[in-house]
């Protein structure tokens, strides 16, 4: 596979020269000055391909070209918002820039509680605690009928954390969830909003009638309506799943299983319509047999996220290291790729894949990068993925 890392802009810590240094083949981006629902332009695509391309390096993916919610819940403007996206993906196709990622996730586009949880070896991870999670659904959020959707055992956690809960932790809480993890991947929230909780809970209004059957026409006619563009200029839309891929906070989540991407796939046959193959996120579903739907989805992924997670029997997930303990095997899941590149008689580095979240560690902690994206930790973990990738390639030319 050809080896991509996500990279935030010319504002990014992290810069493409270092990039380079790391054996990083190709750039995942996104316009992300540019807010969901406006035209990319051909002459911004153009000038950040070029930037891309002066450090040596190709912008392989887009991640993401956000679909405004009023496309997710069939919002009077949707058909507007429809071609704006046309537009924008036959920009990025006269560039050349082919893959696209993009989530069909209402309101929030990932879920964590923590964003530094430690681990015994002085790292630290991303973790999501389903009591916490709950808590700030019931007791911050309060939303109608939230403690009704939460299972016992949960609800019992929840009431022993309301005897230690603080005000600060209440805060970190609103941050975590719904600012830090959603502010630099062209979320809804924006790190300047003074009232995130009020534009929250006026987002979460907006999904009161929309159920799985809704959302899933409303993606069903959106696909249908961009598969021209797709043929026109051979562009892989490639669906991100639910992370965490279950219903949470009463909206539909409709890419969360094995049968969800089934019906996904073939609700809109086409080829060009795609799945990112996020390994990590449907890990922390202990429904998902992250192994056997790689093996099943294979030949219509055009993206790959290496990562894992560890699920505890709580509900509680926490992001693992790639080699570490965790539910996907991420040697088999590669290997599942290379192979079936090589029995489409594709090229390997056809299929681009990157490392996803990975552990802060040797002071990414003190840089202040963007949630789950550390510089030494993804390093590292490119380093093993990479390693992993190099033992396959040999094991085909033998
Ligand atoms: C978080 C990511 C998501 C993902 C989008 C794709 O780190 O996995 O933000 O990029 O959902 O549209």
């Amino acid at each position: 596979m050809e080896k991509t890392w996500r990279w935030f802009g010319p504002n990014d810590k992290i810069t493409l020269d270092m990039l380079r240094q790391i054996g990083v083949e190709g750039i995942v981006t996104s316009l992300h000055h540019l807010k969901a629902g406006e035209i990319w332009t051909r002459e911004e695509v153009s000038k950040m391909r070029n930037f891309i391309e002066s450090h040596g390096l190709r912008w392989s993916v887009v991640e993401s070209l956000p679909v405004s919610e009023s496309i997710k819940y069939g919002g009077a403007d949707r058909d507007i918002l429809i071609e704006n996206y046309k537009e924008s993906l036959r920009n990025l196709g006269r560039e050349g820039v082919t893959t696209i990622c993009y989530n069909f996730m209402p309101v929030l586009d990932w879920a964590r509680t923590d964003l530094d949880y430690p681990n015994e070896d002085g790292t630290s991870n991303l973790y999501f605690n389903r009591a916490e999670f709950a808590y700030f659904d019931i007791h911050i959020l309060k939303r109608d009928g939230a403690e009704a959707e939460w299972d016992a055992k949960t609800l019992e956690r929840v009431e022993l954390l309301k005897k230690s809960m603080t005000k600060e932790r209440e805060h970190t809480l609103v941050e975590n969830i719904i600012v830090k993890t959603q502010c630099f991947v062209g979320g809804n929230i924006t790190d300047d909003d003074e009232a995130p909780l009020t534009t929250f809970r006026s987002l979460l209004a907006l999904y009161k009638n929309i159920d799985i059957e809704t959302l899933r026409a409303n993606m069903k006619y959106f696909l249908e309506a961009i598969m021209p563009i797709c043929d026109e200029y051979n562009i892989n839309m490639c669906v991100h799943p639910d992370d965490p891929p279950m219903q949470i906070l009463g909206l539909p989540r409709i890419v969360c299983t094995a049968d969800d991407i089934r019906w996904l796939l073939n609700a809109v046959p086409n080829p060009h319509n795609g799945l990112t193959f996020c390994a990590g996120s449907l890990s922390a579903g202990a429904q998902n047999d992250v192994n056997a739907m790689s093996r099943e989805f294979a030949s219509r992924t055009h993206f790959v996220h290496l990562r894992r997670c560890q699920v505890m029997p709580n509900g509680d997930f926490k992001e693992a290291a790639h080699l570490g303990e965790g539910r996907a095997d991420l040697i088999d899941i590669v290997r599942v790729f290379e192979t079936s590149l090589r029995e489409r008689g594709l090229c390997s580095k056809a299929l681009p894949m990157r490392v996803d979240h990975a552990p802060l560690m040797l002071g990414d902690e003190k840089m202040g990068y963007n949630a789950g994206y550390s510089f030494h930790g993804r390093m590292l973990a490119l380093g093993q993925m990479a390693g992993v990738m190099a033992v396959i390639d040999r094991e085909f030319k033998n």
